[in-house]
């Protein structure tokens, strides 16, 4: 455990949040093993539930994975009318596939995922988020998410991209290249949901997404949530659409499905695209800048 301390903290360094961390307690590790794409490790923390860490960079922890993955899920389903077919490009942990099984419309969820090894480590040690793999839509792929979407053309209501950081094997799905592929294998009236980082944080990777989505789509959208264990405790999901506005929902949701989430609700949905000054001047930049200036 070379990056956790003598008293079992783990700092999340990196040069993504310069001159700032977090710390999270440890009480042991589960497994760590190397996958042909990135070090993966899954701790039991003192107060956080299991942890799981890629690159040493923290993707969950069980105490709040529930905004995340809400978030990034039920911000674009209710925003579609009647999704059917959606597709999950990453999201190895199983989560946001636990969400779309809460949704009756959904008849088909692919997973595109390239890490093998992150399915099998969630699916072995983490039931509360990999019981998504158990519903009998998710139909499982293991490949390169930015290859997979070229042979789907004109195919998914929803896309959602739950990437770890744009360094290392996530890298590519933070470019123009990857959007307008999956531009492509979206389905008429289709709308796109990525991880968009923090606008606190790393307001360079937000503008440019912003930017690339904006290039791309006449509608696109930005929702924050609150992640405490995420470094700066927000991030956000960007989103992209060929015609459903993305700020309100087009649908509410049932009672009994609004029993089942801990963090979304229609007024949420509303609010999180409403962001602080900073941020919102932030974007009217992004919108007033050559399209192609993205990329
Ligand atoms: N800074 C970490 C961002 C990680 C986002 N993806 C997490 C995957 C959870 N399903």
């Amino acid at each position: 455990m070379d990056f956790v301390n003598c008293e079992g903290w783990l700092t999340e360094l990196d040069d993504m949040w310069p001159g700032k961390a977090l710390s999270i307690q440890v009480e042991k590790e589960i497994c760590h093993l190397r996958s042909p794409f990135q070090d993966i490790r899954l701790f039991e923390t003192t107060d956080c539930g299991k942890m799981l860490v890629l690159d040493g960079m923290i993707q969950f922890t069980e105490y709040d994975e529930f905004a995340y993955q809400e978030m990034m899920t039920h911000v674009p389903m209710f925003s579609h009318p009647a999704p059917e077919k959606v597709l999950v490009i990453g999201g190895g942990d199983g989560g946001i596939l636990r969400e779309l099984a809460k949704h009756d419309t959904v008849k088909e969820i692919d997973i595109c995922e390239i890490d093998e090894e992150v399915i099998n480590v969630c699916r072995e040690h983490v039931p509360s988020l990999a019981c998504g793999f158990d519903d009998p839509r998710v139909n499982i792929h293991i490949a390169d998410g930015s290859e997979f979407i070229k042979s789907h053309n004109s195919y998914y209501d929803v896309i959602i991209v739950d990437s770890s950081d744009p360094i290392g094997p996530g890298e590519a799905l933070f470019h123009k290249a990857f959007y307008a592929g999956m531009k492509q294998a979206l389905n008429d009236g289709g709308i796109i949901a990525s991880q968009g980082e923090s606008f606190f944080l790393h307001p360079e990777v937000f503008c440019n997404l912003l930017g690339v989505v904006r290039s791309l789509f006449p509608i696109c959208g930005y929702s924050f949530m609150l992640v405490p264990t995420y470094p700066g405790g927000n991030i956000g999901v960007c989103l992209g659409s060929l015609k459903h506005k993305v700020n309100s929902p087009a649908r509410r949701p049932s009672a009994e499905q609004q029993s089942k989430f801990n963090y979304y609700t229609p007024e949420l949905h509303q609010a999180s695209a409403v962001l602080p000054a900073f941020g919102q001047r932030l974007i009217d930049k992004v919108m007033a800048a050559d399209p192609n200036s993205f990329n």
